[in-house]
């Protein structure tokens, strides 16, 4: 099939701290800092296109998989030199944004960041924002004891509002590379229905080539193999890792730049499409 021959991988050079391949959401403790992060998950996250606003919307709805509360108290985005999360109040049919410094999002519990009763409140844009296009979050997440953590989240930009989200995404975040090499999206995927979600393609518009991929061993070398379909079984999670299944892209049509968010659409069996949001940084150096 595909040069797995040039695309084979020494064992190591992705590998991840065993501990943090499975059940993110029961060893958050024992993980330390940065795995902390890993128990909020994003579900209808999406920015207007075309809202002639001083103020710019971003939506997006934050699930607390832990067993913790923990508290949004932060917000910045490297698109907009103010970012705010702001609660909305309506008084003869004026709408008002007035900021909030914290939101509380008890354990097993989500908070919908969305009108009409909160938002987060972007201005003084970096850059001009259309259809296709997408920002980058970075929210402080407080846990019990007040230590914080941020939580780095990719936002597309769309003309309407997306369809609910048949999936929760948790850390998702692409390899940096250059123009002309490959790279790998990775994130933990959440299915809250009871019916499995079957992926069967994903695209990514900077790449010419995408595949779903798992890792296999052969002999003492760990190579990647396409996989027809990624399965996220009903009620449960699936990773997508570097020791493990991936989104692979290739044939880069540019560089991802850290800092950056791709737009990465999985496509269903049933036809239907997530659009996720995939910050670009190296999430393994973070967790160090
Ligand atoms: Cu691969």
């Amino acid at each position: 099939m595909l040069k797995i021959g040039l695309l084979a991988l020494v064992v190591g050079l992705f590998a991840l701290p065993a501990a943090a391949q499975h059940d993110h959401h029961h060893h958050h403790g024992d993980m330390g800092a940065a795995h902390s992060e890993s128990v909020i998950a994003v579900s209808n996250a999406w920015m207007p296109a075309n809202v002639d606003e001083r103020v710019r919307p971003v939506y997006l709805t934050l699930h607390n998989l832990g067993v913790a509360a923990v508290q949004v108290v932060g917000i910045e985005s490297p698109d907009a030199r103010v970012a705010q999360l702001q609660r909305l109040s309506e008084s003869y049919g004026t709408v008002t944004a007035r900021r909030v410094r914290s939101l509380d999002i008890p354990p097993g519990e989500s908070l919908s960041i969305s009108a009409p009763d909160y938002q987060i409140g972007l201005s003084n844009l970096r850059r001009n924002l259309m259809e296709g296009d997408a920002i980058t979050l970075r929210l402080m997440i407080a846990d019990e004891m007040g230590e914080e953590k941020p939580l780095i989240v990719g936002v597309p930009v769309l003309n309407a509002a997306p369809p609910s989200s048949r999936l929760l995404v948790t850390a998702a975040w692409a390899r940096p590379a250059d123009q002309g090499t490959v790279s790998a999206a990775y994130m933990l995927l959440t299915n809250p229905a009871d019916e499995d979600a079957v992926i069967v393609s994903a695209a990514m518009a900077l790449a010419g080539l995408v595949e779903l991929h798992e890792m296999v061993m052969q002999g003492d070398v760990m190579r990647m193999n396409p996989i027809p379909a990624l399965i996220v079984p009903a009620g449960e999670s699936a990773a997508l890792e570097p020791s493990g299944n991936h989104i692979m892209l290739m044939d880069l049509q540019a560089a991802l730049v850290e800092g950056n968010t791709l737009l990465v659409t999985l496509t269903f069996d049933d036809g239907s499409q997530q659009i996720v949001g995939v910050p670009v940084y190296n999430r393994t150096l973070m967790m160090e």
